[in-house]
Formats: C-alpha cells, structure tokens, sequence
C-alpha cells in the first residue's frame, strides 16, 4: 500500500527543524567583521526580487541560478526592486577597507544588501550569502520548505589576494565537465586561481597545434594504464572562460626540464639520444628531461610557451621546475637562463616550483614552496631579492595526501594529513625568512596518481580545501582551530545538498 501522504512528505516545518542553523559568525572563509542578529533574519519569499546595480548584472544571474533550483521562486534580476522585498547588490558604493575583492553584507529582515567595489566583491559576498541559506538551498531540485536567511552584518576582505587550487589532469585526465564541476566547488570558498598541471611523464593534455603528437600521442595514456585524453585549445578556452565567470584565473603547467617522458615519447628528437622512450603508466618520478644541449628543445619550448600564452589571458605562466633529479644543476640553470625570458616575450609572468629560485628568476616570478621543511635558503634568497612567495607545503596543504593510514586514496610521502593538520599551520612562519608582505598567498594541490574520479578528488578536498581557503583568505588573528572545526561541521550538510561525497573525519561533530 503506498504510504499515506503525511509519513511520506516532512511537513515545511520538519524539513526546516533537520537542518542546521548558520549564522554570519559561521561562514567559511571566515569574514574579518561578522554580527550575527537573530532579530534580522529574512525570509526569502516568492516576491522576492534580485535588484543589481548596472555592472552587477552577471553575478545577479548568478546567485540567481544557485538559489532558483531549490527554492523554485522566480527571483526575476532589476534594477529597481519597486518596492518588493530584495536582495540588493549594489557596486561601488563599498566602505575603502573592503578594497577590490571585498564586500559588505547586511541581511535585514526588510531585505538583503550586498555592497562591493568591483564585481568580484559581489561575488565573494554572494559565497558568503549562500552559506546563510538553509543547505537544502544547493539542492538542483525543488524543495517545499520556508527559506531563512540568517540576519547580521559582514564586512570583509582577503588576507592574500592569491588563493589558489591545483588539479592534476596528466596522471589521470579529468573531463572539462569534471574541471567545472571542482571549479564550482572551490569558488564558494573564494578560491580565485586554479593551476592546472597539463603535462607530466604520464599524459600530455593540451593540444599544441605547431607539435600535434604531444596530444594525440603523448595524451593517451596515464597511470595504472587507465584512459587518457586532452583538451582542444578549445576545450581550455571553454575552461578558462567558465573558470572566469566563478571569478578563477586558470595557471597553465607545463612541467619542465623533467617530468616530460610524455613529450619525449611523442617526439624523437626531444631526447638526447634521439630514441623516443615509450610512454609510462607507473608512478615514479625524477627519471626524464628534457636535452639542455639541444636547439630544438628550446623551439619546442618557446612553441608550447607562444600557444599557451595565446590562449590563457590570466597573467602566470607555470613553468614547472620541481625533481629534475635527471638534469645537471648547472644544465638546470642553463635551462631557465634561456626559457624564462620566453616567457616574457610572450607577455607573461613566470610561475613555478620552487625549485626554479635557485636559478635567480626575475623578481616578478613567483616561485611556489611544497617542501614540508621550514627552511630553504634559496627561496628565502628570492623572497629577500623581491619574488613573492605562494605556499602549499605538502605536509600541510597537499590534498592528495592520505588523511590516515587506512585511507582509501592517496599517497603519504608526506605523511599523513588530517584536517586539524592542514588547517592549523600559518604561511606567515612556515619558512623562516620569509614573512607575511613576501607571501603572495596559499594554494592547495591535488596530484591524481590514485584519482580516478570526480568523486576521488571531492573526497580528498573535502574538508581539506576550505581551511587552506580559510588560511588564505581569513585575517591570521581569527584563526583557531576549536572555533573552526564548529564551523566546518555546519558545511556538511551543504556538501550532501551538493552531492559532494566528503571524509567524515573523526575530528570535527558532522551536524
Ligand atoms: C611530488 S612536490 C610532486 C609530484 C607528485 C606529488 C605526489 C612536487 C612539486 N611534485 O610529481 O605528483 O609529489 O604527492
């Protein structure tokens, strides 16, 4: 017999009563001022009108399209609210302090306002907004229940204005589906660059038009033998143009002078020897370079550079640089002497491990510290001669790394990384000699060799990612782990709302 309709169906009420309180104190990244005012709350309602300023048309579609599904009201975008209850996004008339990234958010029961100079702002703010929604609000369904938006205050800015992501597409590839969706996922923690590692010893992953086989060769294969694949420059452009509306620049990584087997396997004459080596499916690294002696590595290099600045308009270029334990030192040097100035000739800035301080880069490029220990003198070399720093040491920040022995994915050449360990360090004394004005910010890798799925990479970034969010964004004065994993619990039910298949991990009470 069917069930009769009130066992089958919680009432509005049941449904709002399941689902956990969030009050402005507790969004992640933390906001520099929050006031939470229980008196302020505002009930969305199916009057409700989005009204954007001209200029704050895009993200007004935006939020739109996250709170549209779930709440099924028609939530049009004006730009007068004609007196309705709205949700108000206005630009330019921000207080100074929120700068260019910032925002101010008031949630008032007569009405929502959100306040920034730029669009970004509004979209940062809009990532805050969200998480005063019930989590039902991230549901792609319709939900029957009242919608509650908690009342207060926020006034916000970042800490660093580099926060960044990495996923690595060479070991296993990752449909441009799968890159967007993980776009998605980083952007509500005000995440604003993703590095993408295009090519290592296992795949290559973009389409360069002047060197066809590193793609349709090189781009066959990865780890464990499973499937390959690459992106067209179209496919990136679509990528990056996606990237772009979530407010993320996407870095492009060409790993070099090692990590190239896949090259070299693709085209003979890359190699010293002139012998392609066949392509490779384990995990090994430090084993390939490229020939330091030879002109046409550098034609070949200075092609990759050209095609690839043509179609990424973000600023860095990353160039790779780290265990090129197969290339001389002094071959090594002599590498970047002639490839970093190719990068310039074609617009960009240099990015890249930070293995590529010791060749004195320019003091424009920005060298990246994945070592766990606290002290690197050549780093601290460049950092003293200008070169901004980006940090995600692998003990700390690497989300590939297991949670725990019995961690079903992973590596743990760095240890093992739980969340209290990823959350709870402070790139402003991670490495001695290098402090708070000479850190461009915080990024958070996800190497792949165990990745197979978009359901592998949600469950090692969550939770791990929005603490590294938090490190880069909150003001080091509000950090605290006690306070934090409260607050991480509260994002659980969003992340079920989501279909995000995280780690419960045993240090934080899941709500
Ligand atoms: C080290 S640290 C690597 C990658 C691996 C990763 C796995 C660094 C810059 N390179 O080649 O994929 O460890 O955790």
């Amino acid at each position: 017999a069917p069930a009769s309709a009130d066992t089958a169906q919680p009432s509005t009420a049941q449904v709002a009563r399941q689902d956990v309180q969030r009050q402005v104190t507790d969004v992640i990244p933390a906001p520099v001022e929050a006031k939470a005012d229980p008196k302020s709350d505002f009930w969305l309602s199916p009057l409700t009108v989005i009204r954007a300023d001209k200029g704050a048309a895009k993200v007004a579609d935006y939020l739109r399209g996250l709170i549209r599904p779930a709440t099924g009201y028609p939530l049009p975008v004006l730009s007068s609210s004609y007196g309705l209850p709205a949700i108000s996004l206005e630009l330019g008339h921000a207080d100074k302090r929120v700068g260019t990234e910032g925002y101010q958010l008031k949630v008032a029961k007569n009405g929502v306002t959100l306040k920034a100079n730029t669009d970004t702002g509004l979209f940062e703010g809009v990532q805050s907004l969200r998480q005063l929604f019930p989590s039902t609000v991230d549901k792609k369904t319709f939900q029957l229940q009242g919608w509650k938006v908690s009342g207060g205050t926020i006034l916000d800015y970042p800490r660093f204005g580099y926060r960044s992501a990495m996923l690595d597409v060479a070991r296993h590839f990752f449909k441009p589906d799968q890159v967007k969706a993980y776009i998605d996922q980083i952007a509500q923690y005000k995440i604003n660059n993703l590095h993408l590692h295009l090519a290592d010893d296992q795949g290559w992953r973009i389409e360069i038009k002047s060197w066809p086989r590193l793609a349709t060769f090189g781009g066959q294969g990865a780890v464990n033998g499973d499937p390959g694949g690459y992106y067209t420059q179209e496919q990136y452009s679509d990528i990056v143009r996606y990237a772009a509306s979530r407010h993320i620049t996407i870095v492009p990584e060409i790993d070099m002078p090692g990590h190239t087997n896949a090259a070299q396997a693709s085209y003979a004459e890359l190699n010293c020897d002139g012998v392609a080596p066949p392509m490779r499916t384990d995990i090994e690294v430090g084993y390939s370079s490229l020939c330091i002696g030879k002109d046409i590595t550098y034609k070949f290099v200075e092609d990759v550079i050209r095609e690839l600045a043509a179609i990424t308009p973000g600023k860095y270029l990353n160039i790779g640089g780290d265990e090129a334990h197969s290339t001389s030192p002094a071959d090594y040097n002599t590498f970047y002497q002639k490839v970093s100035p190719l990068v310039g000739k074609y617009g960009k800035l240099i990015t890249g491990w930070h293995d590529i301080a010791k060749t004195n880069p320019p003091t424009s490029a920005l060298p990246q510290y994945w070592d766990t220990k606290g002290t690197n003198p050549d780093v601290v070399a460049a950092a003293a001669r200008g070169n901004k720093i980006l940090f995600s040491p692998a003990n700390k920040a690497y989300l590939d790394m297991m949670y725990n022995p019995q961690s079903p994915l992973g590596l743990h050449w760095a240890g093992y990384v739980e969340v209290k360990d990823s959350y709870d360090w402070d790139p402003s004394t991670f490495l001695q000699g290098v402090s708070e004005n000479q850190i461009a910010g915080v990024e958070a890798p996800l190497w792949s060799e165990t990745l197979v799925k978009s359901e592998h990479i949600e469950y090692m970034a969550f939770p791990r990612l929005p603490g590294i969010a938090e490190i880069g964004w909150s003001p080091k004065a509000s950090h605290n782990w006690d306070g934090y994993r409260e607050r991480l619990a509260k994002q659980g039910p969003r992340w079920t709302a989501q279909g995000i298949d995280f780690y419960r991990s045993p240090q934080v009470d899941w709500k």
